[in-house]
Protein backbone atom coordinates (compact mmCIF):
# COMPACT_ATOMS: atom_id res chain seq x y z
CA UNK A 1 0.00 0.00 0.00
CA UNK A 2 2.30 3.07 1.02
CA UNK A 3 5.13 3.52 3.13
CA UNK A 4 5.16 2.97 7.04
CA UNK A 5 4.19 6.15 9.28
CA UNK A 6 7.65 8.03 9.41
CA UNK A 7 6.20 11.69 10.58
CA UNK A 8 3.60 12.83 12.94
CA UNK A 9 1.83 16.30 13.07
CA UNK A 10 -0.24 16.24 16.57
CA UNK A 11 -1.96 19.45 17.68
CA UNK A 12 -5.04 19.20 19.95
CA UNK A 13 -7.10 21.19 22.20
CA UNK A 14 -8.36 18.01 23.88
CA UNK A 15 -5.25 16.08 25.09
CA UNK A 16 -7.52 12.63 26.47
CA UNK A 17 -5.25 9.94 25.50
CA UNK A 18 -2.45 12.15 23.69
CA UNK A 19 0.20 10.87 25.81
CA UNK A 20 -0.79 6.77 25.18
CA UNK A 21 -1.27 7.80 21.41
CA UNK A 22 2.08 9.41 21.45
CA UNK A 23 3.92 7.05 23.38
CA UNK A 24 2.64 4.00 20.78
CA UNK A 25 3.53 6.36 17.81
CA UNK A 26 7.29 6.75 19.47
CA UNK A 27 7.70 3.21 19.76
CA UNK A 28 7.02 2.86 16.26
CA UNK A 29 10.09 5.38 15.39
CA UNK A 30 7.65 7.85 14.18
CA UNK A 31 8.59 11.38 14.52
CA UNK A 32 6.67 13.26 16.59
CA UNK A 33 6.14 17.32 15.35
CA UNK A 34 3.58 19.39 17.40
CA UNK A 35 2.32 22.78 18.59
CA UNK A 36 3.06 24.59 21.87
CA UNK A 37 0.57 23.05 24.06
CA UNK A 38 0.64 19.92 22.88
CA UNK A 39 4.22 19.65 22.86
CA UNK A 40 4.30 20.26 26.18
CA UNK A 41 2.41 17.72 27.43
CA UNK A 42 3.95 15.03 25.34
CA UNK A 43 7.64 16.09 26.49
CA UNK A 44 6.30 16.30 29.86
CA UNK A 45 5.59 12.13 29.27
CA UNK A 46 9.24 12.52 28.49
CA UNK A 47 8.31 11.78 24.69
CA UNK A 48 11.10 13.36 22.34
CA UNK A 49 9.00 16.12 20.39
CA UNK A 50 9.78 18.81 17.48
CA UNK A 51 8.11 21.95 17.44
CA UNK A 52 6.35 23.18 14.36
CA UNK A 53 7.67 26.28 14.95
CA UNK A 54 11.48 25.03 14.46
CA UNK A 55 9.89 23.06 11.39
CA UNK A 56 8.11 26.64 9.88
CA UNK A 57 10.79 28.24 10.73
CA UNK A 58 8.04 30.98 12.35
CA UNK A 59 7.77 31.50 15.91
CA UNK A 60 4.09 30.62 16.65
CA UNK A 61 2.56 34.81 16.92
CA UNK A 62 -0.40 36.72 17.23
CA UNK A 63 -1.54 35.26 20.40
CA UNK A 64 -1.37 31.73 18.15
CA UNK A 65 -3.51 32.68 15.47
CA UNK A 66 -0.34 31.49 13.20
CA UNK A 67 0.98 28.29 14.42
CA UNK A 68 0.74 25.72 11.71
CA UNK A 69 -0.26 28.15 8.32
CA UNK A 70 2.76 27.47 6.30
CA UNK A 71 3.80 25.94 3.22
CA UNK A 72 5.97 23.21 4.61
CA UNK A 73 2.91 22.13 6.62
CA UNK A 74 0.38 21.85 4.05
CA UNK A 75 3.25 20.97 1.11
CA UNK A 76 3.88 17.59 3.74
CA UNK A 77 0.31 17.11 3.81
CA UNK A 78 -0.69 18.26 0.17
CA UNK A 79 2.28 16.85 -1.60
CA UNK A 80 1.32 13.49 -3.90
CA UNK A 81 4.20 10.67 -2.74
CA UNK A 82 3.73 9.33 -6.48
CA UNK A 83 4.06 12.70 -8.37
CA UNK A 84 7.58 13.74 -9.62
CA UNK A 85 6.78 17.26 -9.47
CA UNK A 86 5.81 17.13 -6.18
CA UNK A 87 8.43 14.89 -5.00
CA UNK A 88 10.77 18.12 -6.58
CA UNK A 89 9.23 20.83 -5.10
CA UNK A 90 9.22 19.08 -1.94
CA UNK A 91 13.33 19.04 -2.17
CA UNK A 92 13.63 21.60 -3.61
CA UNK A 93 11.68 24.34 -1.15
CA UNK A 94 13.09 21.80 1.82
CA UNK A 95 9.38 19.87 2.64
CA UNK A 96 9.50 16.69 4.89
CA UNK A 97 6.12 14.44 3.90
CA UNK A 98 3.59 14.13 7.02
CA UNK A 99 2.24 11.03 7.56
CA UNK A 100 0.16 11.43 10.20
CA UNK A 101 -2.00 14.40 11.55
CA UNK A 102 -3.60 14.28 14.38
CA UNK A 103 -6.00 17.22 15.04
CA UNK A 104 -8.84 18.54 17.41
CA UNK A 105 -10.09 21.43 17.31
CA UNK A 106 -10.29 24.49 19.59
CA UNK A 107 -13.70 23.66 21.81
CA UNK A 108 -16.03 26.39 19.62
CA UNK A 109 -18.91 24.57 21.08
CA UNK A 110 -18.28 23.89 24.35
CA UNK A 111 -17.20 28.11 24.66
CA UNK A 112 -20.40 29.04 23.34
CA UNK A 113 -22.56 26.59 25.43
CA UNK A 114 -20.71 27.90 28.23
CA UNK A 115 -22.12 31.50 27.45
CA UNK A 116 -18.70 32.95 26.62
CA UNK A 117 -18.48 36.59 25.59
CA UNK A 118 -18.33 38.17 21.91
CA UNK A 119 -14.31 38.26 22.38
CA UNK A 120 -13.85 34.92 23.75
CA UNK A 121 -15.90 32.67 21.02
CA UNK A 122 -14.18 34.65 18.28
CA UNK A 123 -10.61 33.15 19.50
CA UNK A 124 -12.11 29.84 19.56
CA UNK A 125 -12.71 29.85 15.81
CA UNK A 126 -10.29 27.24 14.98
CA UNK A 127 -7.83 28.38 11.89
CA UNK A 128 -5.36 26.52 11.74
CA UNK A 129 -6.36 23.05 12.83
CA UNK A 130 -9.40 22.56 10.14
CA UNK A 131 -7.00 23.76 7.34
CA UNK A 132 -4.90 21.18 8.09
CA UNK A 133 -7.58 18.23 8.68
CA UNK A 134 -8.80 19.37 5.08
CA UNK A 135 -5.67 19.05 3.50
CA UNK A 136 -4.42 15.62 5.31
CA UNK A 137 -8.06 14.25 3.96
CA UNK A 138 -7.70 15.97 0.57
CA UNK A 139 -4.20 13.74 0.36
CA UNK A 140 -6.17 10.62 2.12
CA UNK A 141 -4.20 8.31 -0.75
CA UNK A 142 -1.08 8.90 1.51
CA UNK A 143 -2.21 10.49 4.80
CA UNK A 144 -3.53 9.22 7.83
CA UNK A 145 -6.09 11.88 9.39
CA UNK A 146 -7.61 11.40 13.30
CA UNK A 147 -9.91 14.04 14.43
CA UNK A 148 -11.23 12.38 16.88
CA UNK A 149 -9.85 10.44 20.61
CA UNK A 150 -11.83 7.55 19.23
CA UNK A 151 -9.82 6.57 16.78
CA UNK A 152 -6.61 6.02 18.50
CA UNK A 153 -7.17 2.39 18.87
CA UNK A 154 -8.46 1.75 15.77
CA UNK A 155 -4.99 3.53 13.89
CA UNK A 156 -2.72 1.82 16.35
CA UNK A 157 -4.88 -1.42 16.18
CA UNK A 158 -3.82 -1.15 12.26
CA UNK A 159 -0.28 0.13 12.13
CA UNK A 160 0.46 -3.17 14.32
CA UNK A 161 -1.61 -5.40 12.33
CA UNK A 162 -0.07 -4.28 9.01
CA UNK A 163 3.66 -3.12 9.67
CA UNK A 164 3.35 0.02 10.66
CA UNK A 165 1.34 1.34 7.57
CA UNK A 166 -2.77 2.33 7.61
CA UNK A 167 -4.43 0.92 5.47
CA UNK A 168 -6.74 2.82 2.10
CA UNK A 169 -10.04 2.26 3.52
CA UNK A 170 -9.06 3.22 6.60
CA UNK A 171 -7.37 6.34 5.48
CA UNK A 172 -10.48 6.84 3.64
CA UNK A 173 -12.74 6.32 6.46
CA UNK A 174 -11.03 8.71 8.36
CA UNK A 175 -11.14 11.54 5.99
CA UNK A 176 -14.91 11.28 5.68
CA UNK A 177 -14.61 10.99 9.31
CA UNK A 178 -12.23 14.79 9.10
CA UNK A 179 -14.81 16.58 6.72
CA UNK A 180 -17.98 15.38 8.77
CA UNK A 181 -16.36 17.38 11.63
CA UNK A 182 -14.73 20.50 9.98
CA UNK A 183 -18.31 20.97 8.45
CA UNK A 184 -19.96 20.49 11.53
CA UNK A 185 -17.13 22.75 13.17
CA UNK A 186 -18.29 25.53 10.36
CA UNK A 187 -21.84 25.17 10.69
CA UNK A 188 -21.38 25.89 14.66
CA UNK A 189 -19.82 29.17 13.43
CA UNK A 190 -22.04 29.88 11.30
CA UNK A 191 -25.30 29.36 13.27
CA UNK A 192 -23.88 30.80 16.23
CA UNK A 193 -23.00 34.03 14.03
CA UNK A 194 -26.62 34.29 12.58
CA UNK A 195 -27.80 33.98 15.86
CA UNK A 196 -26.02 37.30 16.11
CA UNK A 197 -26.95 38.96 13.38
CA UNK A 198 -30.66 37.44 13.12
CA UNK A 199 -31.68 34.20 12.03
CA UNK A 200 -33.43 33.75 8.60
CA UNK A 201 -34.03 30.76 6.39
CA UNK A 202 -31.82 32.38 4.41
CA UNK A 203 -28.87 32.90 6.91
CA UNK A 204 -29.08 29.45 8.63
CA UNK A 205 -26.95 26.60 7.62
CA UNK A 206 -27.78 22.91 9.07
CA UNK A 207 -25.92 20.90 11.45
CA UNK A 208 -26.60 19.76 14.58
CA UNK A 209 -25.30 17.34 17.84
CA UNK A 210 -26.05 13.95 18.04
CA UNK A 211 -27.99 13.06 21.30
CA UNK A 212 -29.42 9.60 20.01
CA UNK A 213 -29.11 6.61 17.74
CA UNK A 214 -32.09 5.58 17.38
CA UNK A 215 -33.10 1.89 17.20
CA UNK A 216 -34.85 2.71 13.81
CA UNK A 217 -36.47 5.19 11.99
CA UNK A 218 -40.27 5.48 10.86
CA UNK A 219 -40.13 1.84 9.96
CA UNK A 220 -37.83 -1.36 11.35
CA UNK A 221 -35.83 -0.82 8.12
CA UNK A 222 -34.76 2.46 8.09
CA UNK A 223 -31.44 3.66 10.33
CA UNK A 224 -32.16 6.86 12.42
CA UNK A 225 -30.90 9.01 14.68
CA UNK A 226 -32.12 12.54 16.89
CA UNK A 227 -29.72 15.28 16.38
CA UNK A 228 -30.50 18.63 18.58
CA UNK A 229 -29.59 21.80 17.53
CA UNK A 230 -28.65 23.75 20.56
CA UNK A 231 -31.53 26.00 20.47
CA UNK A 232 -32.95 24.62 23.83
CA UNK A 233 -36.25 26.13 25.33
CA UNK A 234 -38.86 23.65 26.84
CA UNK A 235 -39.64 20.25 24.56
CA UNK A 236 -38.67 16.84 23.37
CA UNK A 237 -35.19 17.45 23.13
CA UNK A 238 -34.58 18.94 26.56
CA UNK A 239 -37.03 16.93 28.77
CA UNK A 240 -36.24 14.48 31.04
CA UNK A 241 -37.50 10.66 31.03
CA UNK A 242 -37.89 9.06 33.85
CA UNK A 243 -39.25 5.49 33.18
CA UNK A 244 -39.92 3.42 30.06
CA UNK A 245 -37.91 2.10 27.66
CA UNK A 246 -36.15 4.61 25.10
CA UNK A 247 -37.94 6.53 22.84
CA UNK A 248 -38.05 5.93 19.28
CA UNK A 249 -38.19 7.97 15.92
CA UNK A 250 -42.32 8.13 15.87
CA UNK A 251 -42.45 8.71 19.72
CA UNK A 252 -40.24 11.75 19.37
CA UNK A 253 -41.92 13.17 16.25
CA UNK A 254 -45.39 12.83 18.10
CA UNK A 255 -44.31 13.98 21.81
CA UNK A 256 -43.15 16.95 20.10
CA UNK A 257 -46.05 17.60 18.08
CA UNK A 258 -48.30 16.92 21.59
CA UNK A 259 -46.44 19.17 23.16
CA UNK A 260 -46.07 22.12 21.00
CA UNK A 261 -49.98 21.90 20.84
CA UNK A 262 -50.53 21.89 24.55
CA UNK A 263 -47.95 24.78 25.07
CA UNK A 264 -50.92 27.00 23.00
CA UNK A 265 -53.21 26.69 26.02
CA UNK A 266 -51.87 28.93 28.56
CA UNK A 267 -51.65 27.27 32.21
CA UNK A 268 -53.35 30.10 34.25
CA UNK A 269 -56.60 30.30 32.28
CA UNK A 270 -57.33 26.21 32.52
CA UNK A 271 -55.78 22.70 32.37
CA UNK A 272 -55.38 21.07 29.23
CA UNK A 273 -54.25 18.07 27.59
CA UNK A 274 -53.82 17.15 23.92
CA UNK A 275 -53.47 13.65 22.40
CA UNK A 276 -51.67 12.81 19.29
CA UNK A 277 -51.72 9.75 17.05
CA UNK A 278 -49.33 9.79 13.53
CA UNK A 279 -48.75 13.39 14.27
CA UNK A 280 -52.52 14.73 14.37
CA UNK A 281 -54.40 15.61 17.29
CA UNK A 282 -57.41 12.72 18.14
CA UNK A 283 -58.17 14.74 21.33
CA UNK A 284 -57.67 18.38 22.60
CA UNK A 285 -59.49 19.81 25.54
CA UNK A 286 -59.46 22.28 28.94
CA UNK A 287 -60.99 21.12 31.58
CA UNK A 288 -61.90 22.49 35.28
CA UNK A 289 -59.09 19.84 36.37
CA UNK A 290 -56.28 18.14 34.81
CA UNK A 291 -57.79 14.76 35.04
CA UNK A 292 -60.93 16.68 33.35
CA UNK A 293 -58.95 17.94 30.28
CA UNK A 294 -57.75 14.44 29.64
CA UNK A 295 -60.80 12.68 29.86
CA UNK A 296 -62.47 14.95 27.75
CA UNK A 297 -59.48 15.51 24.81
CA UNK A 298 -59.93 10.95 25.45
CA UNK A 299 -63.70 10.75 24.63
CA UNK A 300 -63.32 13.08 21.74
CA UNK A 301 -61.99 9.16 19.96
CA UNK A 302 -61.28 6.84 22.61
CA UNK A 303 -60.12 4.28 19.76
CA UNK A 304 -57.81 6.13 18.41
CA UNK A 305 -56.43 7.07 21.56
CA UNK A 306 -55.31 4.01 22.58
CA UNK A 307 -51.42 3.88 22.12
CA UNK A 308 -51.48 7.41 21.53
CA UNK A 309 -48.75 10.37 23.16
CA UNK A 310 -50.53 12.68 26.01
CA UNK A 311 -49.41 16.18 26.51
CA UNK A 312 -50.44 17.80 29.59
CA UNK A 313 -50.01 21.96 30.50
CA UNK A 314 -50.03 21.54 33.69
CA UNK A 315 -47.70 19.12 36.20
CA UNK A 316 -48.83 15.79 36.05
CA UNK A 317 -50.91 15.11 39.31
CA UNK A 318 -51.95 11.77 40.80
CA UNK A 319 -55.32 11.30 39.94
CA UNK A 320 -54.93 12.13 36.37
CA UNK A 321 -52.21 9.74 36.02
CA UNK A 322 -54.21 6.96 37.73
CA UNK A 323 -57.11 7.81 34.90
CA UNK A 324 -54.34 7.84 32.29
CA UNK A 325 -53.43 4.45 33.19
CA UNK A 326 -57.03 3.21 31.98
CA UNK A 327 -55.66 2.23 28.83
CA UNK A 328 -52.25 1.70 26.83
CA UNK A 329 -50.97 4.89 26.58
CA UNK A 330 -46.71 5.24 24.55
CA UNK A 331 -45.89 8.37 26.21
CA UNK A 332 -47.05 11.45 28.94
CA UNK A 333 -45.24 14.80 28.73
CA UNK A 334 -45.87 17.50 31.13
CA UNK A 335 -43.68 20.50 32.77
CA UNK A 336 -43.53 18.52 36.06
CA UNK A 337 -45.07 15.41 37.99
CA UNK A 338 -45.92 15.38 41.49
CA UNK A 339 -44.72 11.73 43.90
CA UNK A 340 -48.15 10.34 43.62
CA UNK A 341 -48.24 10.62 39.75
CA UNK A 342 -44.63 9.28 39.60
CA UNK A 343 -45.47 6.26 42.17
CA UNK A 344 -48.92 5.48 39.79
CA UNK A 345 -46.96 5.52 36.66
CA UNK A 346 -43.86 3.37 38.92
CA UNK A 347 -46.22 0.36 38.33
CA UNK A 348 -46.83 0.59 34.78
CA UNK A 349 -42.91 0.20 33.13
CA UNK A 350 -43.50 0.77 29.72
CA UNK A 351 -44.97 3.99 30.11
CA UNK A 352 -42.48 6.80 29.16
CA UNK A 353 -43.22 9.70 31.19
CA UNK A 354 -40.91 13.00 30.64
CA UNK A 355 -41.13 16.14 32.48
CA UNK A 356 -39.85 19.24 31.28
CA UNK A 357 -38.97 22.92 32.48
CA UNK A 358 -42.20 24.99 31.80
CA UNK A 359 -43.93 25.21 28.69
CA UNK A 360 -42.79 25.57 25.02
CA UNK A 361 -42.93 29.16 23.39
CA UNK A 362 -45.80 28.92 20.97
CA UNK A 363 -44.37 32.47 20.01
CA UNK A 364 -40.72 31.80 19.53
CA UNK A 365 -39.62 32.36 16.65
CA UNK A 366 -37.65 29.74 14.96
CA UNK A 367 -36.86 27.84 11.26
CA UNK A 368 -38.69 25.23 10.23
CA UNK A 369 -36.99 22.66 8.10
CA UNK A 370 -38.38 19.74 5.40
CA UNK A 371 -36.10 17.76 2.88
CA UNK A 372 -37.27 17.74 -0.78
CA UNK A 373 -34.86 15.23 -3.13
CA UNK A 374 -32.14 17.38 -3.63
CA UNK A 375 -32.41 20.22 -1.20
CA UNK A 376 -34.30 21.58 1.89
CA UNK A 377 -37.25 23.95 2.04
CA UNK A 378 -36.43 26.62 5.06
CA UNK A 379 -39.33 28.79 6.36
CA UNK A 380 -39.86 30.68 9.90
CA UNK A 381 -41.97 28.27 12.26
CA UNK A 382 -46.24 29.19 12.10
CA UNK A 383 -46.18 31.53 14.65
CA UNK A 384 -48.80 33.53 13.88
CA UNK A 385 -51.84 33.60 16.36
CA UNK A 386 -55.65 35.69 16.20
CA UNK A 387 -57.14 37.20 18.92
CA UNK A 388 -60.86 38.12 19.35
CA UNK A 389 -60.53 41.78 17.89
CA UNK A 390 -58.70 40.13 14.67
CA UNK A 391 -61.47 38.32 13.44
CA UNK A 392 -64.04 39.60 10.81
CA UNK A 393 -67.75 38.52 11.22
CA UNK A 394 -68.93 38.08 7.98
CA UNK A 395 -72.33 36.37 8.65
CA UNK A 396 -76.09 38.43 10.03
CA UNK A 397 -75.72 36.26 12.79
CA UNK A 398 -72.85 37.17 15.66
CA UNK A 399 -71.22 34.57 17.45
CA UNK A 400 -72.20 34.33 21.14
CA UNK A 401 -69.65 34.72 23.62
CA UNK A 402 -69.73 31.10 23.99
CA UNK A 403 -68.92 30.36 20.54
CA UNK A 404 -66.43 33.04 20.08
CA UNK A 405 -64.09 30.83 22.81
CA UNK A 406 -64.83 27.92 20.92
CA UNK A 407 -63.91 29.26 17.67
CA UNK A 408 -60.44 30.54 19.33
CA UNK A 409 -59.88 27.64 20.53
CA UNK A 410 -60.36 25.50 17.55
CA UNK A 411 -58.57 27.59 15.45
CA UNK A 412 -55.91 27.53 17.30
CA UNK A 413 -56.19 23.51 17.29
CA UNK A 414 -56.43 23.79 13.42
CA UNK A 415 -52.70 25.01 13.37
CA UNK A 416 -51.85 21.64 14.49
CA UNK A 417 -53.50 19.51 12.57
CA UNK A 418 -52.03 18.55 8.87
CA UNK A 419 -54.11 19.74 5.79
CA UNK A 420 -56.89 19.84 5.15
CA UNK A 421 -58.06 20.28 8.91
CA UNK A 422 -61.61 20.91 10.35
CA UNK A 423 -62.18 20.71 13.83
CA UNK A 424 -65.26 20.56 15.73
CA UNK A 425 -65.04 21.81 19.11
CA UNK A 426 -68.03 22.15 21.91
CA UNK A 427 -67.08 23.40 25.42
CA UNK A 428 -63.35 23.83 25.24
CA UNK A 429 -62.97 20.31 23.77
CA UNK A 430 -62.27 18.71 20.28
CA UNK A 431 -65.45 16.23 19.60
CA UNK A 432 -64.17 15.73 16.10
CA UNK A 433 -60.52 15.82 13.94
CA UNK A 434 -60.76 15.66 9.92
CA UNK A 435 -56.70 15.69 9.51
CA UNK A 436 -54.79 15.26 6.29
CA UNK A 437 -57.36 14.91 3.64
CA UNK A 438 -56.71 16.35 -0.34
CA UNK A 439 -60.13 17.48 0.10
CA UNK A 440 -61.61 19.69 2.35
CA UNK A 441 -65.23 18.69 2.40
CA UNK A 442 -64.12 15.04 2.86
CA UNK A 443 -62.34 16.23 6.21
CA UNK A 444 -65.36 17.98 7.03
CA UNK A 445 -67.04 14.84 6.55
CA UNK A 446 -64.85 12.56 8.31
CA UNK A 447 -64.67 14.71 11.67
CA UNK A 448 -68.37 14.53 11.64
CA UNK A 449 -68.96 10.90 11.17
CA UNK A 450 -65.67 9.62 13.81
CA UNK A 451 -68.40 12.29 16.26
CA UNK A 452 -71.05 10.02 15.23
CA UNK A 453 -69.30 7.00 15.59
CA UNK A 454 -68.05 7.89 19.49
CA UNK A 455 -72.07 9.04 20.40
CA UNK A 456 -72.78 4.98 19.23
CA UNK A 457 -69.99 3.95 21.04
CA UNK A 458 -70.85 5.86 24.12
CA UNK A 459 -74.48 5.59 23.97
CA UNK A 460 -75.07 9.08 23.52
CA UNK A 461 -78.67 10.58 22.19
CA UNK A 462 -76.70 12.42 19.85
CA UNK A 463 -73.49 13.57 18.28
CA UNK A 464 -71.23 15.94 19.89
CA UNK A 465 -70.85 17.87 17.26
CA UNK A 466 -74.42 19.25 17.54
CA UNK A 467 -74.17 22.82 18.64
CA UNK A 468 -70.38 22.58 18.17
CA UNK A 469 -68.31 25.01 16.32
CA UNK A 470 -65.81 24.52 13.25
CA UNK A 471 -63.04 26.14 12.47
CA UNK A 472 -61.43 25.47 9.05
CA UNK A 473 -57.02 26.02 8.58
CA UNK A 474 -58.09 27.51 4.98
CA UNK A 475 -60.93 29.04 3.27
CA UNK A 476 -63.84 26.62 1.71
CA UNK A 477 -63.27 26.62 -1.48
CA UNK A 478 -67.07 25.83 -1.63
CA UNK A 479 -70.18 25.95 0.34
CA UNK A 480 -70.21 22.45 0.67
CA UNK A 481 -67.82 21.94 3.48
CA UNK A 482 -70.07 24.38 5.14
CA UNK A 483 -73.19 22.90 4.24
CA UNK A 484 -71.69 19.44 5.81
CA UNK A 485 -70.71 20.78 8.91
CA UNK A 486 -74.14 22.61 8.99
CA UNK A 487 -75.99 19.38 8.40
CA UNK A 488 -73.18 17.92 11.15
CA UNK A 489 -75.20 20.51 14.08
CA UNK A 490 -72.45 22.73 14.00
CA UNK A 491 -73.59 26.67 14.75
CA UNK A 492 -70.47 28.92 14.06
CA UNK A 493 -67.34 28.41 11.83
CA UNK A 494 -63.75 30.13 12.15
CA UNK A 495 -62.07 29.86 8.51
CA UNK A 496 -59.31 32.72 7.03
CA UNK A 497 -61.90 33.93 4.29
CA UNK A 498 -60.58 34.99 1.09
CA UNK A 499 -62.08 32.12 -1.32
CA UNK A 500 -63.37 33.49 -4.97
CA UNK A 501 -66.82 31.92 -3.85
CA UNK A 502 -66.65 33.76 -0.16
CA UNK A 503 -70.00 35.17 -1.07
CA UNK A 504 -71.71 31.94 -1.88
CA UNK A 505 -69.99 30.66 1.44
CA UNK A 506 -71.12 33.23 3.59
CA UNK A 507 -74.95 33.03 1.94
CA UNK A 508 -75.08 29.34 2.34
CA UNK A 509 -74.04 30.00 6.64
CA UNK A 510 -76.36 33.06 6.69
CA UNK A 511 -78.96 30.21 5.35
CA UNK A 512 -78.70 28.03 7.72
CA UNK A 513 -78.53 30.50 10.36
CA UNK A 514 -74.42 30.43 11.42
CA UNK A 515 -72.68 32.48 12.39
CA UNK A 516 -69.19 33.01 10.55
CA UNK A 517 -65.81 34.87 11.30
CA UNK A 518 -62.67 35.15 9.25
CA UNK A 519 -58.99 35.27 10.38
CA UNK A 520 -57.96 36.54 7.10
CA UNK A 521 -54.60 34.23 8.32
CA UNK A 522 -54.27 30.57 7.19
CA UNK A 523 -53.03 27.43 9.33
CA UNK A 524 -52.02 25.01 6.76
CA UNK A 525 -49.57 22.12 7.87
CA UNK A 526 -48.50 19.40 5.80
O1 LIG B 1 -5.19 29.71 16.01
S1 LIG B 1 -5.21 28.72 14.98
O2 LIG B 1 -6.31 28.77 14.11
N1 LIG B 1 -3.89 28.84 14.06
C1 LIG B 1 -3.09 27.83 13.73
O3 LIG B 1 -2.18 28.03 12.91
C2 LIG B 1 -3.26 26.57 14.38
N2 LIG B 1 -2.57 25.41 14.26
C3 LIG B 1 -3.14 24.51 15.13
N3 LIG B 1 -5.19 27.28 15.69
C4 LIG B 1 -4.30 26.35 15.33
N4 LIG B 1 -4.17 25.07 15.78
C5 LIG B 1 -4.98 24.49 16.85
O4 LIG B 1 -4.26 24.62 18.07
C6 LIG B 1 -5.27 23.04 16.76
O5 LIG B 1 -6.44 22.75 15.97
C7 LIG B 1 -5.45 22.62 18.20
O6 LIG B 1 -6.81 22.69 18.59
C8 LIG B 1 -4.69 23.65 19.01
C9 LIG B 1 -3.50 23.01 19.70
O7 LIG B 1 -2.73 24.00 20.29
P1 LIG B 1 -1.68 23.62 21.43
O8 LIG B 1 -0.84 22.50 20.89
O9 LIG B 1 -0.89 24.87 21.67
O10 LIG B 1 -2.47 23.21 22.64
Amino acid sequence: DIAPLRRALLSVSDKTGLVEFGTALAARGVELLSTGGTAKVLRAAGLEVRDVAEVTGFPEMMDGRVKTLHPVVHGGLLALRDNADHVAAMETHGIGAIDLVVVNLYPFEETVAKGAEYAEVIENIDIGGPAMIRSAAKNHGFVTVVVDVEDYDAVLAELEANDGQTAYALRQRLAQTAYARTAAYDTAVSTWMAAQVGETPRRRTFGGTLAQSLRYGENPHQQAAFYTDGSGGAGVATATQHQGKELSYNNINDTDAAFELVSEFDPANSPACAIIKHANPCGVARGATLKEAYSRAFDCDRTSAFGGIIALNQPLDAETAQEITGIFTEVVIAPGADAGAMDIFGQKKNLRLLTTDGLADPRAVGLAVRQVSGGYLVQDKDVGHVSADDLKVVTKRQPTELEMADLLFAWTVAKHVKSNAIIYVKDGATVGVGAGQMSRVDSTRIAARKAQDMAEAMGLPAPLTQGSVVASDAFFPFADGLITAAEAGATALIQPGGSMRDDEVIAAADEAGLAMVFTSMRHFRH
